[in-house]
């Protein structure tokens, strides 16, 4: 079976032949950026979704480094902007490093999932609560999506093979009931994390984002402080669409992490450097698939060295 490593390395493959291919191809052994290159390079960065700002920066400093003499070979181009790009994806983690996320102090900790539907919320649950057991913690899913039939019924199968506990309740019920019902088991059987699935969207007329702070409000009655996260779910091929949903979000209900989906195959893996850029949040994690392995902890230098491999 492929590694993560391998998989995000094949997944970034239509990323790095849109992006990272042709800046390097058009910079690589001139001695000064001229317009016609500068807009090469613009059009290329854009179509990739890196954004503007980031577009702007690198190409100011990729003609810095040209003018410079030290930009000329391949090799020199490459080091440019792994250097460049690896900068522009360092945020801090909230002061919580990769390990601090695994071992939360909390107990329960809470972990809220969030995202238009389809992003991947449910999956990414999954993928976590098994990290989370792996590292010998107890987990407990609360599916408070009861917008779609199904949706309790996918998570609990993922919950059946991560070998965690679930709290649900019938279609249409109140999700903060069940949020609160989570709460309280959790509590009762010492669980070390609970993670909670919402809606993507709502059936009656009432504001999701309505739903999703009242869901807030029930976890931090029951323990205050919580939630501890609320990690947004980004779909990697909704380009700049996902930075928007990102603001609607942030503004409502207190995002301290991102989870950015499905970069396998996409070709606007650039995303990601949007994403930090106007965000300043961290992203925790990224997928690169379906499967229970195919979500891992974000380290920016493991990401933009697959970016160029
Ligand atoms: N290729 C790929 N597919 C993914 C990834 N993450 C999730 N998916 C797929 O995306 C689809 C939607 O995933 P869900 O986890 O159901 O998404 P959701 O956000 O819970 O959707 P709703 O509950 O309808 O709002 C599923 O078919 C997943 O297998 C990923 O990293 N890569
Ligand atoms: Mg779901």
């Amino acid at each position: 079976m492929a590694s993560f490593l391998e998989k995000l390395k094949s997944g970034l493959s239509k990323t790095r032949r849109s992006f990272v291919d042709n800046i390097v191809q058009a910079v690589t052994g001139k001695a000064r950026l001229d317009a016609a290159i500068v807009e090469e390079l613009e059009n290329t960065l854009i179509a990739a979704d890196v954004g503007p700002e980031v577009t702007t920066a690198l190409i100011e400093h990729l003609r810095e480094r040209v003018a410079l003499g030290k930009a000329s070979s391949r090799d020199e181009v490459v080091a440019t902007m792994k250097s460049f790009l690896q900068e522009r994806l360092q945020m801090p983690m909230n002061g919580k490093t990769r390990a601090d996320f695994f071992a939360p102090l909390a107990h329960p900790n809470v972990i809220m999932i969030v995202g238009v539907n389809g992003v991947g919320k449910t999956t990414t649950i999954a993928k976590i609560a098994n990290q989370f057991r792996q590292r010998g913690k107890s987990v407990l899913v609360a599916a408070a999506d009861t917008f779609r039939a199904a949706a309790a019924d996918q998570l609990e199968i993922w919950a059946q093979r991560a070998n965690v506990d679930i709290v649900r309740t019938k279609a249409g019920a109140d999700p903060a009931s069940v949020v609160f019902d989570a709460m309280k088991a959790a509590q009762t059987r010492a669980i070390n994390i609970v993670i909670i699935d919402t809606a993507g969207r709502l059936h009656t007329k009432s504001n999701l984002m309505e739903e999703l702070k009242k869901m807030v409000r029930v976890v931090d009655r029951v323990m205050p402080g919580a939630p501890h996260e609320v990690l947004l779910v980004l779909d990697a091929n909704t380009g700049q669409n996902g930075l928007r949903q990102a603001e609607v979000f942030f503004k409502d209900v207190g995002v301290t992490g991102l989870v950015v989906t499905k970069l396998d195959g996409t070709a606007k893996g650039g995303i990601l450097f949007a994403i930090q850029d106007k965000l300043k949040i961290p992203v925790r994690f990224i997928g690169v698939g379906e499967g229970i392995d195919d979500l891992q902890p974000f380290e920016a230098r493991e990401f933009v060295e697959a970016l160029f491999e």
